[in-house]
Formats: structure tokens, sequence, C-alpha cells
């Protein structure tokens, strides 16, 4: 199996990469983001609740993404492997992954640090903004989020340094280079 995770600020492409790296590689794309939308549009009771902390540019409470994530998972083990496109996003999401990876004898392979500087990251929520009708898709909500991810998700960068799992990518190149730096590092633990 290949697993692998993408991280990075809000806006630095992680969904954009991980659409091709899972085409590329034949992954299960699991990006917390988009299950947590679905939830929305269906107006779940679930994605009302949500919905109260994504529309102030909070995380999701920890217990219920990784419930959402474990269904997921639990749904696609006979897939060659998972790129998790925005999770983990906590400490304690990132332990109760390689708690549960552990249990399957399954490792994350890498950890893909995706990196942009911040004014990029405004203007490609902005410019995101004119067609996504997404709720945090505002200057006010993405520094919010920017905040949130600083405080709460940055953490992760020495948690899997210290793991030697850590690349970092430069996200600031076009979506192509982006994408065969990633493969390149993708390359470098595929197990053959
Ligand atoms: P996500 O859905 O993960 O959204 P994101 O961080 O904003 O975006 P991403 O980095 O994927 O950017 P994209 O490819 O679209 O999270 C949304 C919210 O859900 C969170 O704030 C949180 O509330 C909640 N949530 C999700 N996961 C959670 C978790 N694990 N725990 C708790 N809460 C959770 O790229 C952005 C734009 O830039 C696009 O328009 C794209 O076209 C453009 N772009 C991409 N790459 C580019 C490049 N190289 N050059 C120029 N433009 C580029």
């Amino acid at each position: 199996m290949l697993n692998i995770v993408i991280f990075g600020p809000p806006g630095s492409g992680k969904g954009t990469q991980s659409a091709r790296i899972a085409k590329k590689y034949d992954l299960m794309h699991l990006s917390t983001g988009d299950m947590l939308r679905e939830e929305m549009e269906k107006e779940t009771s679930l994605g009302q609740k949500v919905s109260e902390f994504i529309d102030q540019g909070l995380l999701v409470p920890d217990e219920i993404v990784l419930k959402m994530l474990y269904g997921y998972m639990a749904e696609h083990m006979d897939s060659p492997g998972f790129i998790f496109d925005g999770f983990p996003r906590t400490i304690v999401q990132a332990e109760a992954l390689d708690q549960l990876l552990d249990k399957h004898g399954i490792p994350i392979n890498v950890v893909l640090s995706v990196e942009v500087e911040e004014k990029e990251l405004f203007k490609r929520i902005m410019g995101r903004a004119e067609d996504s009708g997404r709720s945090d898709d505002s200057v006010e909500i993405a520094k919010q989020r920017l905040e949130v991810y600083k405080r709460q998700s940055l953490p992760l960068i020495d948690f899997y340094r210290k793991q030697g799992k850590i690349v970092a990518i430069n996200g600031m190149e076009p979506v192509d280079e982006v994408f065969d730096n990633i493969s390149q590092a993708i390359e470098a633990v595929k197990p053959v």
C-alpha cells in the first residue's frame, strides 16, 4: 500500500494536487473538507452542526472528523492506498491515524508539506471564491482559517519531522511544476 498525507495552509493547493496524485497512483482520495461539505450540502443534522464551525473558519471537532474518516476508510481498505487531503489537521487526529494504520500494519510513506506565502494564499482563496460557492471563502474567514492553521495544524510539521516523513514542496510554482516535484517525492518512497 502507498499512503500519503498532504499538508499545508488553506488555499495551498492540497485539493488540486490530491486529485492528480490519486489519479496517477490509483489511490483513494480522502478529503475531509469534501466529506464535510457533502454533509452540509445534504443538510443532514451532522451537516448543520459542521457548518457552525466551517462558516466561522474553525476546525470541526476531532471526534466528528475521525468518525467520518474511519467510515470512509473502512469502506475502501481494499484500495492500493490513500491520499489523505486536509487530514490530519491536529495532533489528536495525527495520533489517531497512526494508531489506526498501526493496527492494520500499514505505514504513512510520506507527508508532503506544501509551502505557499500568505499573500498568495489570500489571492488564491479570493480567486476560488468567485465560483466555489463556499461559505468560508471570504477575506475575514480566510484570515481566521490561517490563524487556526498556525495554532492547531503547524505543530504537525514537528510531529512528522520526528518520524522522518516530511518532504517540503514549493507550492508557489504553477500547478504542473508542483505536481512534478510531488511525483519525484512519491517515487522516492513508493514501495516496489
Ligand atoms: P479544505 O477543504 O481542506 O480546504 P482548503 O484548506 O481551503 O483548501 P486546499 O488547500 O485544498 O486548496 P485548493 O486545492 O482548493 O478545508 C475546509 C474546511 O473544512 C476547514 O477550514 C475546516 O473547517 C474543515 N476541515 C477540513 N478537514 C478538517 C479536519 N481534518 N479537521 C477539522 N476540520 C476540517 O486550492 C485553492 C485555490 O488555489 C484553487 O482555486 C486552486 O485552483 C488554486 N491553486 C491551487 N494550486 C495552485 C498553484 N500552484 N498556482 C496557482 N493557483 C493554484
